[in-house]
């Protein structure tokens, strides 16, 4: 799992200040500018508080379950399954008619410990069992799945080494699990996503080669995501060319987590915050306009990783205090300068 600042590492080049955009009025949901699905995460400790889940209902068509079908949820220490809070984020999407994308089946940071010291044969039955039975407890409700999450290194050189490719391989681990869970649900969506992509160039082309290995091995991937937890120092013109890239194969693309925090990992951070909100509306802006520049059937859907700002991970981690703004909605469930920066964009 990435941290705050592995997240945020990218270049620290300083983009043009053109003055801090203010919050808009309200405009027409979200749902309804765009033209693909714009998604939401969420956790079922959410689904009781109404100013949550009215600002949800209205705005978004897709939900995203935040942890609840990780296997940190599911996984029970002898390998058996838990579907309690699976289900109730399941139920949650169907009660609101939004499409349900499942995140995911298999990370490197999760499921190490029910699986340590087995056989390999062992090992693999139930790697494969695990896939199989999510995927296909879901199959009809959840239309899409991450098959597997942040495959590649850091810093981009190369993939991760962890339990998994340990034992099944550092490719075939992933193979794996894309041939179970396609077998399991033959019509879902599925595919490998991964953050830091705009942020590191180096990451983003190490991320597109594993994309273009599963292609030719006949792995049935079906998607992009990138998860777009934005470093919004970057320079002008990296978001572009990784959607550049990304979209010549043609498979769909899911901004699967977008966040950009006004943070910075300096020590010391002299920015003034006219300038960290006029970067974080160029890359959002930059971001937006990419992904619409995608051929229509390649667009699966925008998704942003907490509806409010007092919603996101990044004010729930000690270091960073509470006083971030990385999203599209205030606490009080109004628009964001954020949210405007979309908003323009697609216009
Ligand atoms: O935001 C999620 C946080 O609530 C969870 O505790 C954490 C572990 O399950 O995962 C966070 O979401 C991560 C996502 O699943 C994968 N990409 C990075 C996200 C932020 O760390």
């Amino acid at each position: 799992m990435p941290t705050r600042r592995s997240v945020l590492s990218g270049s620290f080049a300083l983009a043009a200040c053109a003055g801090a955009p203010s919050a808009p009025a309200a405009t027409r949901p979200l749902k309804d500018l765009l033209p693909c699905p714009v998604g939401v995460c969420g956790m079922s400790g959410q689904f009781g508080d109404a100013g949550w889940r009215e600002l949800v209902a209205r705005e978004f068509d897709q939900f995203t379950p935040e942890w609840e079908m990780k296997m940190e949820a599911i996984l029970r220490p002898d390998r058996s399954l838990d579907f309690s809070r699976a289900d109730a984020c399941a139920d949650f999407a169907g009660r609101n008619g939004m499409r349900l994308h499942g995140h995911a089946l298999v990370w490197y940071s999760q499921g190490a410990e029910p699986f340590a010291g087995l056989d390999k044969s062992t090992f693999a039955r139930d790697y494969d069992r695990y896939v199989r039975e999510v995927t296909a407890r879901y199959r009809g409700r959840a239309v899409s799945w991450d098959v597997v999450n942040e495959p590649v290194a850091e810093d981009g050189d190369g993939l991760r080494t962890h339990h998994w490719s340990q034992s099944l391989g550092e490719i075939d681990h992933i193979r794996r699990a894309f041939d179970v869970a396609h077998e399991a649900d033959p019509d879902a969506v599925l595919f490998l996503n991964d953050y830091n992509l705009e942020n590191l160039p180096r990451k983003g082309a190490a991320f597109l080669r594993l994309v273009e290995t599963l292609m030719k091995a006949g792995t049935p991937i079906h998607g992009i995501g990138t998860q777009s937890h934005l470093d919004v120092e970057i320079a002008e013109g990296q978001i572009a060319g990784f959607f550049r890239e990304a979209a010549q194969f043609g498979l769909k693309i899911h901004v699967s987590e977008l966040d950009a925090s006004l943070k910075s990992d300096r020590r010391v951070d002299l920015r003034p915050d006219g300038q960290k909100r006029a970067q974080q509306a160029a890359r959002v802006t930059e971001l937006t306009e990419s992904f619409m520049a995608l051929p229509d059937d390649q667009r699966f859907a925008f998704t942003v990783w907490g509806a409010r700002n007092s919603d996101s991970w990044l004010n729930r981690d000690a270091r960073a205090g509470s006083g971030d703004q990385p999203l599209l909605f205030d606490a009080s469930g109004a628009p964001t300068p954020m949210h405007g920066a979309v908003v323009a964009a697609l216009d």
